[in-house]
């Protein structure tokens, strides 16, 4: 069950070009964004059916052994393309690994004579499964587009041009990660504090997420209180990113969110979830917008691009080294 505490939009109504029904979209995810920090969308573009399919693709490259995995594992690209072997992102602030392996599709194709690939090489796939590249590169377009509308959205809330984000996303560093949970086949021999994922903010502007294959994630509440949520099959959940709470000055929150381990009696099952990581360009400046800040609200972050802030970060997640 979805909590009530978090809002259910219907993205159709921003794009249904009748100016109350937009309107109406544009306050509701603002309101949210500027509380809890998060959102759940219908009206996204993706199909059940397909979903269900991506998933079924995601597992059968996870249930493969590690030594095939390992060869789509490439060094040198703080894990931008690719896979990223079990227990190698760590959460900013902890020292035990998350109990995770994932895959990462980046920017499925060069649109123009853009400098796309200039820090990131293009993806590889596993030759092995070719739908597994058919479809992760669909659901990335797929979400790309319904990010961008997300961000329109956002941008009029924010009385920035609607168009605010296009130049920015445009090609931008976004990243599909699919990931695997893997069971715990002996949960007396983990690391004290080891979780399938530490509470962290993520990096980048915002987030799509598709419904989890099972339970386990949670939102920390304003109050202190985590709470579990659960996308309905049809929903993707929205949260805002680091770098968007970076540019409002905290005006749309960043929300810590965490995927804990399932109870003792589920420990030897896997979970698969698919997010989608909305980042702009390298060169975007993530100064705080000037109407963000006043004497209520003084300027609470130091001016930064969204490439060193990428880099700060995956260096504190430990995929790439200082
Ligand atoms: C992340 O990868 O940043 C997540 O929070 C994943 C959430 C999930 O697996 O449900």
């Amino acid at each position: 069950m979805l909590l009530d505490e978090i809002p259910s939009l219907d993205l159709a109504d921003f794009l249904s070009g009748e100016a109350g029904r937009k309107a109406k979209f544009v306050q509701d995810l603002g309101a949210a964004f500027n509380t809890i920090g998060f959102v759940a969308i219908k009206g996204h573009g993706l199909a059940n059916d397909f979903t269900k399919k991506l998933y079924s693709d995601v597992e059968q490259f996870f249930q493969s052994p590690d030594s095939l995995k390992q060869t789509y594992e490439i060094e040198g690209i703080a894990g931008q393309r690719g896979y990223i072997g079990k227990r190698k992102e760590t959460a900013k602030g902890f020292k035990v690994p998350d109990l995770k392996e994932f895959y990462h599709v980046g920017q499925p194709h060069k649109e123009d004579g853009d400098s796309v690939w200039s820090e990131y090489p293009a993806n590889v796939f596993p030759a092995e499964y070719p739908d597994f590249e058919k479809n992760t590169v669909e659901a990335y377009q797929t979400l790309e587009k319904a990010g961008k509308a997300l961000l329109q959205a956002i941008a009029i809330y924010l009385e920035l041009p609607e168009d605010y984000f296009e130049s920015r996303v445009k090609n931008g560093n976004s990243i599909l990660r699919a990931i695997h949970y893997f069971p715990i086949l002996d949960p007396d021999s983990l690391p004290e504090g080891a979780v399938r994922a530490a509470a962290h903010g993520d990096i980048n502007l915002i987030t799509l997420l598709m419904g989890a294959s099972a339970e386990g994630l949670e939102v920390l509440r304003m109050d202190g209180k985590w709470i579990p949520i659960t996308a309905l099959p049809d929903q993707v959940v929205v949260n805002v990113g680091d770098m968007l709470d970076r540019l409002t000055n905290h005006k749309l929150k960043s929300t810590i969110h965490r995927v804990v381990n399932p109870p003792r009696e589920k420990m030897g099952t896997s979970r698969y979830s698919i997010p989608f990581f909305m980042h702009p360009r390298s060169e975007m400046d993530l100064t705080c917008l000037p109407s963000c800040v006043s004497t209520e609200y003084p300027k609470i972050y130091t001016d930064m691009t969204a490439g060193a802030f990428l880099n700060e970060r995956l260096i504190e997640l430990g995929l790439k080294k200082a």
